[in-house]
């Protein structure tokens, strides 16, 4: 129950913006291990597997290109609801209407410069951790789960 993962990206202008320490910092300190975590220059290939569900969007070129423009600070986070706090740390897909304290109105004003990722199903998950790290994760114990969990 507590090992639920889900894939965080730093988007490009995020990197830029010096907020990786910031944003995997929130990560952390909510609790959730950090299992896996890389600077990653990703290939178009990447991305279109990445994105494949939005591949017929109009604005898919520009999330191409956007996503290409610098690298990406990926990680993976294990714990109890990784996948629907992760989204919810996040916050609305457009900065505009994501609630204040989340990681996109806090840093964030446009949607096509949303700053971060989250993985919006536990499948979409491990697909992504897999895409992006490949198969066999390491984990490890941290005493501090007895602590953080009941
Ligand atoms: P999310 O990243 O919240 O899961 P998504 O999967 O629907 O949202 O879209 C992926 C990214 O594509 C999103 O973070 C920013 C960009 N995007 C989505 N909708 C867009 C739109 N209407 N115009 C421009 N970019 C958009
Ligand atoms: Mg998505």
């Amino acid at each position: 129950a507590n090992l639920e993962r889900s894939f965080i990206a730093v988007k490009p202008d995020g990197v830029e913006r010096g907020l990786v320490g910031e944003i995997v910092r929130r990560f952390e300190t909510r609790g959730f291990k950090i299992l896996a975590l890389q600077l990653v220059h990703p290939s178009e290939e990447l991305l279109r597997e990445h994105y494949a569900d939005l591949a017929g969007k109009a604005f898919f070129p520009k999330l191409l290109a956007y996503m290409q423009s610098g690298p990406v600070a990926a990680f993976v986070i294990q714990g109890k609801g990784a996948v629907k706090i992760g989204r919810a740390m996040l916050g609305a897909t457009n900065p505009q209407e994501s609630a204040p304290g989340t990681i996109r109105a806090d840093f964030a004003l446009d949607i096509g410069k949303n700053v971060c990722h989250g993985s919006d199903s536990v499948e979409a998950a491990e697909k992504e951790i897999a895409l992006w790290f490949g198969e066999n994760l390491k984990s490890y114990t941290r005493a501090v789960d007895a602590v953080i969990y009941e």
